[in-house]
């Protein structure tokens, strides 16, 4: 970074001391991971200069040849990764996929089922503050108060009840594994069109290790920087299905391919140009999930939690659903006497990132919540392992049991530098 060094020593610095955070702190943020420096270098790289409007072989603009090159390979990756039909790599986040996929089955004013925010769902499957909120009419599922799991017999209640024109099935802050086909069989029954955003599992399941909803819903959307380890960014992925093969009759009585409607939904429904430096760095980010190593880090993500979870709940935290299947836990810190908020600066300041986070039958506002979502994507991608989550559920509760006591967080801190130094990540640049 020599050049920017000299250009913009304030950003250099901030780069610089971004680095050093990631590198010296335990970041235990379920959403967040490290990618490769292949990746970062894709991503930094001339592709940022090209306007590419449109889709391979039909763009708006000349030049195209090199980032359709690129796009090529970063959908039919995808496929591969996946076992979809069709693919669209150009969503800037998971947001922008959802959008596009809300409008290729539904329209301003239709009803919507999505899981509760605070029940682990996320904010466009739903929330009144976001456009899912503002332009379709919400009804909403949870997880059962016992168990943690989804209800699924409220599910198929409202269902029944509702009739949605959409179901919008996923989560950002739920444990446990989806059934995707229990899903469809509900929607079948009304008519209604099934989506899955599988944003945060998205790498588990391109690993193989939890169930793929892409032969149960007519529609997948993802995130590509959580668990697939990719750089920030959306997707969306269309499987074989039968209704889909039908197509859509649009309002002007054409008939059109889910996949025709979802890419003009994102270009030029709802974005203009894509982002091809980070198209590029999505390619080299599935060319990395496709390799034997990808499915080991993928096991390793899994194990981690599962170790991590077990630690906790044998320190009597109270864990949604006792557990976890894939890479996320969610602690409901109340049985402590502690909110997610008081927790989450606690843990930072000794030198543990995590987020607040609403528990299911919360009784706190979202921003102060009752408890805090952790993961293990991104430690796992330093190399730790079942015996370094064993010692990071030890320091975990040294803070949350000693909350204000700086003594302790000085402690936890360099018990965490020490640790982070065993599993180095990024070099600083010269
Ligand atoms: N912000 C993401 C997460 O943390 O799960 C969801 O958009």
């Amino acid at each position: 970074m020599s050049f920017l060094k000299n250009a913009d020593p304030e950003i250099y610095k901030s780069i610089n001391d971004e680095i050093s955070r990631q590198n010296n702190l335990l970041e235990l943020i379920a959403s967040e991971n490290f990618v490769s420096v292949a990746v970062l270098e894709a991503m930094g790289q001339v592709m940022t200069n090209k306007y590419a409007e449109g889709y391979p072989g039909k763009r708006y603009y000349g030049g195209c040849v090199y980032v359709d090159v690129a796009e090529d390979l970063a959908r039919e990756r995808a496929k591969k990764l996946f076992n979809a039909e069709h693919v669209n790599v150009q969503p800037h986040s998971g947001s922008q996929a959802n959008i596009a996929a809300y409008f290729t089955f539904a329209k301003p004013g239709d009803t919507v089922l999505g899981m509760n925010l605070d029940h682990g769902g996320h904010l466009t499957h739903g929330s009144p503050v976001n456009f899912s909120g503002r332009l379709f009419r919400i009804v909403s599922y949870g997880v059962d108060k016992e168990t943690g799991y989804i209800d699924m017999n409220q599910v198929e209640d409202i269902t029944n009840k509702e009739k949605p024109r959409l179901i919008i099935t996923g989560a950002s802050a739920y444990p446990r594994e989806i059934d995707y086909k229990a899903f469809r069989e509900i929607a079948d029954k009304v008519g209604a069109k099934l989506v899955a955003d599988i944003a945060h599992p998205a790498g588990l399941i391109a690993a193989g290790l939890i169930k793929s909803p892409i032969l149960h819903c007519h529609l997948v959307t993802t995130t590509t920087h959580k668990t697939l380890r990719g750089p920030r960014g959306g997707m969306i992925l269309i499987g074989k299905d039968e209704e889909n093969d039908m197509g859509i009759t649009t309002p002007k009585g054409k008939v059109k391919s889910v996949g025709q409607i979802v890419d003009s939904n994102v270009f030029p429904g709802f974005q203009g140009g894509p982002l091809m430096h980070v198209i590029a760095a999505k390619a080299v980010a599935f060319k990395e999930a496709l390799e034997p190593a990808f499915k080991d880090y993928s096991i390793q993500v899994i194990k981690n939690a599962q170790a991590l979870a077990k630690k906790l709940v044998d320190l009597d935290y109270n864990l949604t659903s006792n557990g976890t299947d894939t890479h996320v836990m969610l602690i409901d810190l109340r049985n402590k006497g502690l909110t997610g908020k008081k927790a989450e600066r606690a843990l930072e300041e000794a030198g543990i990132t995590v987020n607040k986070n609403m528990v299911p039958f919360d009784d706190q506002s979202p921003f102060t919540t009752s408890g805090i979502r952790i993961g293990t994507p991104a430690l796992t991608t330093r190399g730790m392992q079942e015996t370094e989550m064993e010692v990071i559920g030890d320091l975990i509760d040294q803070v949350i049991m000693n909350i204000g006591i700086d003594s302790v967080y000085k402690k936890v801190r360099s018990s965490i530098y020490e640790l982070c130094q065993r599993f180095p990540l990024y070099q600083l640049p010269a």
